[in-house]
């Protein structure tokens, strides 16, 4: 039999908190690697879990394994997703406390497979009646259908979410799901028009064209060859050897209707993604420099499909009206500027579309019978950040990762907090942790007037000559001194060499990002020109109906730029994180070739860097390594000692008190709280680990020899 010891030679702790050399990095990457190499992918700082993608499939999801899971305590078997999921539930049941379960990592980390593992560990072992199993599935179908319209293959990820997800999940008193809601974030719309080399338009339109039926595609005026839509060839990469597109096609259409969607639905739905694959067929010539449209064919499609006047559309597609002396004009558009409608129509109309069906979800998940529920809800805010620092950022990118520090700095005040509270709530004198408050850098971006987000919301307003340099010149001016803020004429020698004349550098908590001012406004605009947006309000299209309200028309007010509704919406988000009680899982990626079983060091520690997890840890272990309700700890360790050996009478924590006494237990290596018993040095622990070890050993040594006597 393996001693204690040589197992945690060879597999690592399973809680980093167990790490004698708990601030040494190193040590926290080769524990990491240990376990990995074992296949043991999941680690726990505390309650923190800490996943490496295995890029393999592990038999560890099993039915089996769900069961293993269910009402046990955190330590007493293995780390595992399913016992966060399993805390997370119960404690919501018992504390009748709304939870959260926080997901972070990078792109290819392993969030979206970890929700859905989320997903399906409640699906299974949840109580169910019939309506309830209704709820189960949608939301189990609710993500090949997402899945199909929000995600892509970019060059580090195949299945790669190209949105924010936050996703609720009601329960009853009983403990089933009832319902859930589903908020989405800044889908990557840029994508639909445009690809880098390498990467993918979202997944629903190759599995449109390579699945979709003759007739279907007939119908649509779509041939089967994604190499003759100018949308889905700017990447160079129709086929991936991971996905097929054909038999997704098919699990999408059946998760379509499973959720609710009636053939009407589904009819206007692929009508408009046909339209889209049209709309990036128009072609422009002209001459005297203005746009006209080279070929009607696929204007005639684009008319049937979205059930709008043809001529209408071409002349808005060409055209853009302004207003004169009170009197409204059509200006024809350049080559340049009618390339650009055209994709603006397209970005609007598949961005809009996907926050419909994401409604739509919604509808069919809204839980219909009113009594007393518990929410429970699981976040997933997708693409931390960027590990390629030396790569130049976009306005998307910045968007993200303002996110990220939005998150982290919920992190660690809740991780601060809830330690706080633990030894408040025990009876032990807090000892405060020195740490890095990363706000400085949020107000950096979202401060009023001061803030990049409202500099830039300035400039975009600004009638005349506001371009993205004057943009940058602004923020030179107004945030050029702050400690966190740097530009190419601000920066020392070192740092120029490294940034072009069109960037600004944020030093974020996790290192630093340069930004490339280019796009900054337009994509903050996020403008249609007014006849585009009136061609769509007059379409039959019944989704589009919903998508482009007539009232947008009317209203003088301009709508808020992209980057104040995202600021909104993740102020909201900060709110409902803030009322629940939080779980997190902490996603690594283990190399960039999607490879099981590499383990690439230098990757893994920029991640764990930017995760916080030493940060984490060195909270987590400011005051005790280790700490254990005490029947727990009396369970576990009682046979050590012969007074609590088998059966302990009296009160539990006079039964700890004995106990490690016995153990020889020094006054400041342990404090005794109110329900807790907390050790400050993992080595203690691991002592008494190991004595449990030996006592087993020697037990079953003597059964060995005991049944020898009787054969
Ligand atoms: P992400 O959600 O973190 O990226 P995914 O969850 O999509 O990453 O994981 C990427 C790929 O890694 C998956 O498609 C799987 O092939 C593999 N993978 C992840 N977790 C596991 C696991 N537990 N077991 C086996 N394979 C796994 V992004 O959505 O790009 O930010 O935007």
């Amino acid at each position: 039999m393996e001693s204690a010891l040589t197992a945690r030679d060879r597999v690592g702790v399973q809680d980093f908190v167990l790490l004698e050399n708990f601030t040494s990095e190193a040590a926290f990457i080769e524990n990491l690697r240990k376990r990995f190499k074992e296949n043991l992918i999941y680690t726990y700082i505390g309650s923190v879990l800490v996943s490496v993608n295995p890029y393999k499939e592990l038999e560890i999801y099993t039915k089996n394994h769900m069961e293993r899971y269910r009402g046990v305590n955190f330590y007493e078997v293995s780390p595992h997703i399913y016992a966060v999921a399993d805390n997370s539930y119960r404690s919501m049941r018992s504390e009748r406390k709304d939870q959260c379960i926080l997901i972070s990592g990078e792109s290819g980390a392993g969030k979206t497979e970890a929700s859905k593992k989320i997903l399906q560990y409640y699906a299974v072992t949840c109580p169910a009646s019939e309506q309830v199993q209704t709820v189960k599935d949608r939301l189990l179908q609710s993500n090949p259908v997402l899945e199909a319209f929000g995600n892509a293959k970019t060059l580090r990820n195949d299945n790669s979410s190209r949105f924010g997800k936050y996703m609720d999940i009601q329960f009853d008193f009983k403990g089933a799901p009832v319902g859930g809601h589903i908020i989405n974030y800044l889908l990557e719309k840029s994508r639909v028009v445009h690809q880098n080399h390498g990467e993918r338009n979202f997944h629903i339109f190759y599995q449109l064209i390579e699945g979709g039926e003759e007739d279907l595609l007939r119908r649509l005026g779509l041939e089967r060859n994604p190499q003759q839509y100018q949308y889905l060839v700017k990447g160079n990469c129709p086929k991936v050897s991971s996905i097929n597109d054909r038999s997704d096609w098919k699990v999408v259409r059946k998760a379509l209707s499973v959720i609710g969607f009636n053939e009407d639905d589904v009819e206007e739905l692929l009508n408009i993604i046909a339209s889209v694959l049209h709309l990036g067929n128009v072609q422009y010539g002209g001459e005297e420099g203005n746009a006209c449209i080279t070929s009607d064919t696929q204007i005639k499609y684009l008319a049937r499909l979205l059930g709008v006047n043809g001529a209408v559309l071409t002349e808005a597609l060409t055209h853009k009206k302004i207003i004169a002396k009170g009197e409204e004009l059509m200006s024809p558009l350049n080559l340049e500027q009618a390339s650009s409608a055209r994709d603006a129509l397209s970005k609007a109309v598949y961005g809009r579309t996907f926050t419909w069906l994401v409604n739509k979800i919604n509808t069919s998940l809204t839980y219909k019978v009113h009594t007393h529920t518990h929410t429970h809800t699981h976040t997933l805010v997708d693409g931390l950040l960027s590990s390629h620092f030396y790569l130049c950022c976009s306005f998307e990118q910045f968007c993200i990762n303002y996110c990220n520090e939005k998150l982290q700095q919920l992190f660690i005040e809740l991780t601060l907090k809830s330690e706080q509270e633990e030894y408040e709530a025990e009876g032990i004198t807090w000892e405060p942790v020195q740490y890095f408050n990363n706000k400085i850098i949020c107000d950096l971006v979202e401060e009023k007037f001061k803030g990049i987000i409202s500099i830039l919301d300035e400039e975009c307003l600004r009638p005349g000559d506001a371009s993205d340099i004057t943009f940058l010149e602004k923020l030179e001016d107004i945030v050029g001194g702050h400690p966190h803020f740097v530009t190419h004429k601000l920066a020392d020698a070192k740092t120029r060499k490294v940034m072009g004349r069109d960037e600004f550098r944020l030093q974020h908590y996790a290192g630093e990002v340069n930004y490339n001012v280019n796009g900054f406004l337009d994509k903050n605009n996020d403008l249609l020109f007014r006849n585009l947006k009136e061609v769509m309000c007059m379409s039959e299209n019944k989704i589009l109906t919903q998508c482009f309200d007539r009232e947008e028309l009317s209203d003088k007010k301009r709508p808020d730029t992209a980057a104040t509704q995202f600021k909104a919406s993740l102020a909201k988000l900060m709110e409902i994180l803030m009322s629940k009680e939080p779980s997190y899982v902490r996603c690594i990626k283990p190399n960039d070739s999607k490879q099981a079983g590499r383990f690439d060091e230098v990757l893994i520690r920029h991640q764990v860097k930017y995760l916080g997890l030493m940060e984490n840890l060195r909270v987590r272990r400011a005051g005790f390594a280790y700490r254990r309700r005490y029947e727990v700890f009396l369970q576990r360790y009682k046979s050590l000692c012969p007074d609590t050996w088998p059966n302990w009478q009296g009160k539990l924590s006079e039964g700890v008190a004995v106990l490690v006494k016995h153990l020889g237990y020094k006054p400041e290596e342990y404090k005794l709280g109110r329900s807790k018993i907390f050790i400050r040095f993992p080595k203690t622990l691991f002592a008494t680990e190991d004595a449990l070890e030996t006592r087993k050993h020697s037990l079953a040594t003597k059964l060995q020899a005991g049944w020898r006597g009787y054969s």
